[in-house]
C-alpha cells in the first residue's frame, strides 16, 4: 500500500554503492560500508560528506564487504567492526580496526570462518550488533551446506555471541565447553542466511531476518540456544514444515521469497503510531514491511507493506537522531522518511454532525 498522506520520502544522500549497513553514530553521523569499495563513508547530518575510510586490513581485492557494527563506547572507544566475505579462497572474516582523528589504524582479525571448499558466496549472513550485555551478536550463513547450520562444532549458520576486544566465545554461551569439541561462541542455531540483525530497545531481546529457499523467508525472536530448524524446516525447496519439537518457529514469514535484509526497531517519534514497530527491508521487492508486536514483545500480529517508489527498502533501515526513518536501495541512494508538517486542514464530513 502507499504511505499514510502524513509521510514523506526524500532522499537524503543520492548516487551511493551498494551501502548494505546503515549506522547512525553516537556522533549524529550517518555511517554506511560500501561493499564493493571496501569502505566506510561518514556523512554530516546535513548530508554532507565528513570522510570516506578505507578498510585497513583487507588486502584481497576479491573482498565484498557486508556488516558493520561501531563500539558501544564510540568514539571514546573508536573501534569499528566490519564483516567481509574474502571469495578465494571463500572466507568469512570479521575484523575491527581504530578509526581516530580521521586515521584508520590496527586491523585485528575476530573471527574467520572458512567455507567448504565446494561452498557458495551467497549464504554469508555477515551482520554484527552489539548487544546491552556489550557483546558482539554476529548472524552467520551456512555457506549453501545447510547440515552445518545443525552442527555445534562449526560456527556457519549459527547466530554467535563473541568478546568484541579477542573475539573468543564468552563462558556463559549456551554451548559453551572450553577444550571441547562444541563452538564455544555459538549462541543460537539452525539460521540459512540471516541478513538483519536488531536488538529491541523495550526488551532488549535479539531479533533476527533469515532468507529461506522458494519458503522460509522469515523473522525470528533468537533466544539463548534456539535452533531454528534450518535445513530441517525445509526439506525440499517449495516446502516448510515445522520440524517439532525442539525447534523453533518463525514469528512471521514470506512465500514466495522476498529476501529479507535489514531489520530495525523505529525508536523515532516523528512518524505517528510507528513507535516501536519492526520495519524490514527486501532485496527483491525494494518495499518497507512494518511488523506490528503484541504487547509482550514476543510475538508478531500483523503486517504492513508499504511500496515508497521512486525510493526503496532494498538492504537496511534505521532510525536517525532526528527521529525520522532511513532506508536505502542498492543501486542506490539512502532515503528519509519523515512527516508532514501538521497545518493540513482537517476536514470533517457532513455525516458527523
Ligand atoms: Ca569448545
Ligand atoms: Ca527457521
Amino acid at each position: 500500500m502507499p504511505l499514510p498522506a502524513g509521510v514523506r520520502v526524500e532522499t537524503f544522500i543520492p548516487q551511493v554503492e551498494v551501502p548494505i549497513t546503515l549506522i547512525w553514530g553516537p556522533d549524529g553521523r550517518l555511517y554506511y560500508g560500501d561493499r564493493r569499495r571496501l569502505s566506510i563513508f561518514i556523512y554530516n547530518p546535513d548530508g554532507s560528506l565528513e570522510a570516506r575510510v578505507a578498510v585497513p586490513g583487507i588486502t584481497r581485492q576479491d573482498g565484498l564487504m557486508l556488516g558493520m557494527a561501531l563500539h558501544p563506547q564510540y568514539p571514546q572507544e573508536p573501534w569499528i567492526y566490519v564483516q567481509y566475505t574474502q571469495n578465494n579462497p571463500l572466507s568469512n572474516r570479521f575484523l575491527r580496526f581504530r578509526y581516530e582523528n580521521g586515521v584508520a589504524s590496527q586491523p585485528h582479525l575476530l573471527l574467520e570462518a572458512p567455507a567448504p571448499p565446494e561452498g557458495c558466496i551467497d549464504h554469508n549472513g555477515g551482520k554484527l550488533v552489539f548487544g546491552p550485555d556489550g557483546a558482539l551478536y554476529i548472524g552467520l550463513g551456512e555457506n549453501c551446506f545447510g547440515e552445518m547450520a545443525q552442527d555445534l562444532r562449526v560456527p556457519q549458520g549459527k547466530v554467535l555471541r563473541i568478546d568484541p576486544m579477542t573475539g573468543a566465545g564468552l563462558p556463559d554461551n549456551p554451548f559453551y565447553d572450553g577444550d571441547g569439541p562444541n563452538d564455544d561462541r555459538i549462541w543460537a542455531l539452525g539460521l540459512r542466511n540471516p541478513f538483519g540483525l536488531a536488538f529491541d530497545p523495550f526488551t532488549g531481546e535479539l531479533w533476527l531476518s533469515d532468507n529461506g529457499p522458494g519458503c522460509g523467508d522469515e523473522v525470528n525472536r533468537i533466544v539463548r540456544g534456539g535452533n531454528y530448524g534450518w535445513p530441517l524446516s525445509s526439506p525440499s525447496y517449495f516446502e516448510c514444515i515445522d520440524p517439532g519439537e525442539g525447534y523453533i518457529p518463525p514469528l512471521w514469514s514470506w512465500s514466495p521469497p522476498i529476501a529479507p535484509t535489514g531489520i530495525t526497531f523505529y525508536r523515532g517519534n516523528t512518524l505517528p503510531g510507528w513507535h516501536g514497530d519492526l520495519f524490514m527491508c527486501a532485496w527483491r521487492t525494494g518495499h518497507l514491511y512494518r511488523l506490528h508486536l503484541d504487547h509482550t514483545r514476543t510475538r508478531l500480529v500483523a503486517e504492513t507493506v508499504y511500496d515508497i517508489a521512486p525510493a526503496g527498502c532494498t538492504l537496511d533501515v534505521v532510525t536517525g537522531p532526528d527521529g525520522n526513518l532511513y532506508t536505502n536501495t542498492r543501486d542506490g541512494a539512502i532515503f528519509r522518511l519523515s512527516s508532514l508538517p501538521l497545518w493540513l486542514p482537517l476536514v470533517r464530513g457532513m455525516g458527523n454532525r
